[in-house]
């Protein structure tokens, strides 16, 4: 299912008209502590969005031009889920607390996205991953790019559709039975049915995509956003533009990831929230940059 061969260069972009929509989760799915709630209606001005995450070959032009480290580079370790890891036994630090599926492996970074033993050229056109919100943000900075707001990105993800579910409607199969986001099926995290093709990252392009043209808006990588989180924050956020909270210890991610399941994290759905620390880095989060001021 690859739609488009991918550009090592600059992403392509569109441009998403300014509007108004309805944020938030009108089905009543999200978690209660994630804030998906109150539904309320934001106005965006315009903006541009790229149409896929950034991949591998993006952002190795951007380290091999700058010379930049990332911080699982300089941390000298990154997390990768457990049954992913390329890595000799030695380089294989322990499982996360609270998340034994995550193993912190010696030597997994962006270049390295499952350990030591692998290599961002064998998967070019994967979406970058073991990136923190702040390598996200020094490669937009290089690229003259910026990260999206939360309201914009969920505003892009819904795709001209209105309180839907995903950014296709609302089934998770198309009438053909064919999946349209790369996520988990069967038991998390012990058995991946693979019916999607997928056990961890596709490449980019490999689903259909929105309304708008956006791919891999649901699935594939979480993608950083520029906001703070906070749940608390549809309470009284601004209508107009919202920037985020002012303060925060975690940034915003959106979309969900190859390991997202119905039974463990329901945070495919486009309203969905999810926040990690600025300088954290996983094997299933990445980004995609925007154009225009920021709000
Ligand atoms: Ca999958």
């Amino acid at each position: 299912m690859d739609f488009q061969p991918s550009s090592s260069r600059a992403n392509d972009d569109v441009l998403i008209p300014a509007g108004t929509f309805e944020m938030g989760d009108s089905f009543s799915e999200g978690y209660p502590s994630d804030g998906e709630q109150p539904v309320h209606p934001v106005f965006l001005d315009s903006f541009r969005i790229d149409v896929t995450a950034v991949t591998n070959a993006q952002f190795a032009e951007f380290t091999e031009t700058t010379g930049y480290r990332t911080e699982s580079e300089i941390f000298g370790s990154s997390a990768v889920f457990y049954l992913a890891v390329r890595a000799h036994p030695s380089d294989i630090l322990g499982p996360a607390q609270g998340a034994p599926w995550w193993f912190n492996v010696r030597g997994a970074d962006w270049a390295h996205p499952s350990g030591p033993d692998s290599h961002w050229s064998d998967i070019p056109d994967h979406p970058v991953v073991q990136v923190s919100w702040n390598d996200a943000q020094a490669y937009c900075r290089w690229a003259s790019r910026r990260l999206l707001t939360e309201a914009e990105w969920e505003y892009a993800a819904r795709g001209r559709l209105h309180n839907r579910r995903y950014p296709w409607g609302d089934e998770l199969l198309d009438a053909d039975g064919h999946h349209q986001c790369n996520i988990w099926q069967g038991t998390f995290p012990t058995q991946n049915l693979l019916d999607d093709g997928y056990l961890t990252t596709s490449p980019v392009r490999s689903f259909p995509p929105n309304g708008h043209g956006l791919f891999e808006a649901s699935g594939n990588v979480w993608e950083w956003c520029n906001d703070w989180f906070l749940p608390k924050y549809y309470r009284n956020s601004p209508d107009r533009n919202p920037p985020g909270p002012t303060i925060g210890e975690g940034r915003v991610m959106r979309g969900g990831s190859y390991l997202c399941h119905e039974s463990y994290c329901n945070r495919y759905r486009v309203a969905a929230r999810s926040a990690n620390t600025p300088d954290s880095a996983s094997g299933n989060c990445g980004f995609r940059t925007a154009g225009g001021p920021l709000a």
